[in-house]
C-alpha cells in the first residue's frame, strides 16, 4: 500500500532564515520553493538523500502550520508516504477505522494530490498521503 516515505515535513517560521542551514551547513540541493493555496504554505523542497525535507513556512495565521508552530514551536511536523491511487488509500484507511482528516484528496506541492490522517488515529504522528500525478513511480 505505501510505496516509500516521499518527504518529511519541517515547520519553520520563516524560510529565509532557515534555508542557509540546509543548503550551506548541511548541502543539500535546493530542489524547489512553492505556494500550496490549499494549505497556506509557502514550502520549500531538498533533496536528502532518497527522500525530501519539506519545509513549511505559514503564509496565513489560519494556517494548520502557524498555529502548529505557536502551541509546539518549530519542528517535525508531518511524515509524508507517498502511494498510488490515493483514494482507493483513503477508502482503505477507512474502511479500517483510521480518521481521514481529508476525505478527498486535495492539491499539494509539485503537482501532487494529498490527505492527511489524523494524528490521533496514528499514536500522534500526523501522515500524509501523496501521489504524484501522471507518473508511477
Ligand atoms: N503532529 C502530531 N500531532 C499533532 C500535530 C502534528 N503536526 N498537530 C496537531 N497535533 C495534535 C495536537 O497535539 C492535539 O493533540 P492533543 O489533543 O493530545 O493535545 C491534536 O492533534 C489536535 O490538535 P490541535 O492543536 O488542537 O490543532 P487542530 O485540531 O486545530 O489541528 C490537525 C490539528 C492535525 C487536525 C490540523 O493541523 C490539520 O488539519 N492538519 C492537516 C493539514 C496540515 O497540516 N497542513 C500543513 C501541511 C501542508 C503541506 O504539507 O503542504
Amino acid at each position: 500500500m505505501i510505496k516509500k516515505v516521499d518527504h518529511i515535513g519541517i515547520a519553520v517560521k520563516s524560510l529565509e532564515a532557515v534555508l542557509p542551514f540546509y543548503t550551506e551547513v548541511l548541502h543539500l540541493p535546493l530542489l524547489k520553493i512553492e505556494e500550496v493555496e490549499s494549505q497556506m504554505v509557502k514550502v520549500a523542497f531538498l533533496q536528502a538523500g532518497e527522500i525530501k525535507l519539506e519545509l513549511l513556512e505559514p503564509m496565513s495565521a489560519e494556517s494548520a502550520v502557524a498555529k502548529f508552530i505557536e502551541k509546539r514551536g518549530e519542528g517535525i511536523h508531518h511524515v509524508a508516504l507517498g502511494v498510488d491511487s490515493i483514494e482507493e488509500r483513503i477508502a482503505e484507511l477507512q474502511n479500517k477505522g483510521i480518521r481521514m482528516i481529508d476525505e478527498n484528496p486535495l492539491p499539494g506541492a509539485g503537482g501532487t494530490d494529498i490527505a492527511f490522517m489524523h494524528p490521533k488515529s496514528a499514536s500522534g504522528v500526523l501522515f500524509e498521503l501523496c501521489e504524484k500525478k501522471g507518473k508511477k513511480e
